[in-house]
């Protein structure tokens, strides 16, 4: 991947001060293909890795990764091609019916995810999805809670990629399972918002199954040099479509098999 680099360290050290700006004070920028329309997915994963850097250096923890765009619908509704990773940190976390801040997100939106706990490192090439299920320790029901910060929602996958996948914050609860009790294939999902059915699905939706999900992740993750350590979190990407949320909003997301995860949002 790193051959595939466009951008000078000075420009990947430039384009992350902006994206950091943008993510921690909440406003939107243009995509960042405006000014650099030759920057590639691997530029965006160098602005995301000096992100990481940057979050680590100010005392924030990795606590593990999300897939994104993994449905074909998403990808399809934001015009790319492949999926893309992002890392989590834990101060993006916010626990299980908890009231979650709007004021500093830009244009904050909810989906349902089946999220993996790890108990061996994974690493590829090649990392199949028998792998993640041999590697989990068990799943649970999610909601994450993405904030694009690029005006418009007008961005390209370079860009999307170099803000850490639109990650801002996630819960999960619910109930905890053993991977081998369930099909994880095949379970049903059903997103509530104020009281009413707003989306719904099917978690083959994503990859046909959340695990390729989490080997596709582990793969992009072995092109960077890095794996994934035993005890991560990992999101595998949303089965339903993202649905805005704005103060006053609550949602409760309804898993078969894993219980519910609900939360609710304020100014
Ligand atoms: O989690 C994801 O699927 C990433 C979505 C990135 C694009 C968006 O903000 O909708
Ligand atoms: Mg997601």
């Amino acid at each position: 991947m790193s051959l595939d680099l466009t951008l000078s360290r000075e420009d990947i050290v430039r384009l992350c001060e902006r994206v950091e700006g943008a993510q921690r004070r909440a406003y939107a920028i243009p995509k960042l293909t405006d000014e650099y329309p030759a920057m590639t997915i691997a530029d965006g994963y160098a602005v995301q890795a000096e992100l990481r850097r940057r979050y680590l250096a100010s005392g924030s923890r990795l606590v593990g990764w999300k897939a994104g765009l993994t449905s074909k619908a998403k990808m399809q509704q934001m015009g790319v091609h492949v999926p893309s990773i992002g890392f989590l940190m834990d101060d993006m976390w916010r626990p299980e019916n908890s009231a979650i801040k709007t004021s500093d997100m830009v244009h904050p939106r909810v989906e349902c995810e089946v999220a993996f706990v790890t108990n061996k490192t994974l690493k590829g090439p090649n990392c199949t999805r028998q792998d993640v299920l041999d590697a989990t320790d068990y799943v649970l029901p999610a909601v994450e809670i993405i904030d694009s910060r690029f005006s418009g929602f007008k961005f390209d996958l370079p860009s999307v990629v170099a803000d850490n996948g639109s990650s801002a914050r996630y819960v999960a609860g619910g109930r905890a399972r053993y991977p081998a009790d369930i099909d994880l294939r095949t379970l049903g999902v059903v997103m509530e918002k104020n009281g009413e059915i707003i989306a719904m699905g099917a978690s083959a939706a994503v990859l046909g199954h959340p695990a390729e999900a989490i080997a596709m992740l582990v793969n992009i993750l072995t092109e960077q040099g890095e794996e994934l350590a035993a005890g991560s979190f990992v999101m595998s990407g949303g089965i339903t479509e993202a649905i805005p949320v704005k103060p006053g909003d609550s949602i409760v997301a309804r898993f078969q098999e894993l219980g519910s995860v609900s939360m609710r949002f304020v100014e």
